[in-house]
């Protein structure tokens, strides 16, 4: 684990933004997407470099950080907090920001280049560094919002002839009971859950209510994004398993969901729960509690795809992902060689030193928009 990670230095960091289109728009509950606007962190100490990517989005609507924000955050408080400084293991560089309130996908983005660097400098993958326990993960896949119920159908029907082993629709009020009976109806042995990214309130309690006939594996964060109790109402009153994902950004969140019954499932994303150190943490506690927690999407490169799979690679993580491959959301990705798909509807957990992969230097290079360097003090 951590403790027995070498003590390095962090001598020099970069922040570099990268834009890669979309291979098609990509629609939730609170907004459109074409291209993913991406923050990558670069550090370099003791000759050993290591690279984290952030999961902030180009706008506020996921979650309250941006790329922009992450950007200023890491570069005038986070990395000032460990460059320069003392050698020291992952978890003491980490200690070192944690008087910076909040800003969860900018500590994770520098975690995770530590954590590359760390695994570089001690020869261990990440997944060996994290407790991994499986060699490959299984795969499922986030469908946004479509302009119809055909191409809805249409699009779960190519994801399932690639092997993808469980559809997440992306639903809203008015696109949900009419979706749910038409996918059900067209798939009916398929696991299928839906993600609301908080567009329902308790007066949408009979729409909610009218899902549980079709056997779905979860419906994920239909309240609001900083609410509890109101989930713990709604569990109380639908069959369907509640599962969290915006609403859980701490383990003291977390704590309180399981204490108050808000779900019965967690959507983990090392990003909004400020790294993958604290995931896991937050990963033994669901599995104390009985809750299953799966592998959530930030529409990563393959940067982070890598660090979700060794994540994922955890005994708790025991239902299928948003741990898509890489030509569900790009042409081209930002690696020598892109994540694929098994036709099992599997994908290898990384096995070199750190995060496992090569980036593709000439595509980073194309791809960037922006690049700072901050060197020590
Ligand atoms: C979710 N992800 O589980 C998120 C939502 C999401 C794969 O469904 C830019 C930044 C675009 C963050 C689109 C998936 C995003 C984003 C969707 C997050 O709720
Ligand atoms: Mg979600």
């Amino acid at each position: 684990m951590s403790e027995s990670l070498p003590k390095l230095r962090v001598e020099r960091a970069w922040l570099r933004m990268v834009e890669l289109p979309l291979v098609s728009p990509f629609t939730t509950s609170f907004g459109t997407q074409t291209v993913r606007r991406a923050l990558l962190v670069e550090v370099e100490g003791d000759g050993i470099s290591g690279i984290g990517e952030c999961a902030a989005g180009i706008e506020p609507g996921y979650s309250s950080e941006t790329s922009a924000g992450a950007l200023s955050v890491l570069r005038d408080y986070i990395l000032p907090s460990v460059l320069g400084q003392p050698p020291a293991d992952v978890t003491g560089q980490a200690s070192r920001w944690e008087w910076v309130r909040g800003h969860n996908m900018a500590k994770a983005a520098a975690e995770m280049a530590l954590l590359d660097q760390a695994g570089r400098g001690a020869k261990r993958s990440l997944a060996n560094i994290l407790g991994g326990v499986r060699s490959r993960i299984g795969c499922g896949v986030s469908i946004g919002i479509q302009p119809s119920l055909a191409a809805t159908l249409t699009a779960i029907e190519g994801y399932l002839a690639e092997g993808y082993q469980r559809i997440k629709l992306k639903c809203k009020p008015g696109y949900d009971v009419e979706l749910a009976r038409a996918v059900r109806q067209r798939f009916p042995g398929t696991p299928i859950m839906l993600d609301a990214n908080s567009a329902y309130s308790l007066t949408d309690l009979e729409q909610l209510r009218a899902l549980d006939e079709f056997d779905l594996m979860m419906i994920e964060q239909p309240l609001a994004h900083d609410d509890l109790i109101d989930h713990a109402a709604l569990q109380s009153q639908i069959e369907t398993s509640i599962c969290l994902d915006e609403s859980v950004e701490s383990k003291a969140d977390l704590r309180a969901a399981i204490a108050l019954h808000s779900g019965r499932i967690l959507n983990v994303k090392a990003g909004r729960l400020g790294g993958l150190l604290p995931s896991v943490q937050i990963h033994d506690t669901c599995g104390e509690a009985g809750w299953p927690v799966w592998c959530g999407g930030m529409l990563e490169t393959g940067i982070g795809r890598a660090a979700n799979l060794a994540l994922a690679s955890l005994p708790g993580f025991t239902l299928p992902g948003d741990t898509s491959a890489s030509s569900r959301y790009f042409e081209r990705d930002l690696l020598q060689q892109p994540f694929e798909l098994s036709s099992d509807g599997t994908m290898p957990v990384p096995t070199g030193p750190g995060l496992g992969i090569k980036v593709d230097k000439e595509r980073l290079q194309n791809t960037t928009v922006h690049l700072e360097e901050l060197g020590p003090g």
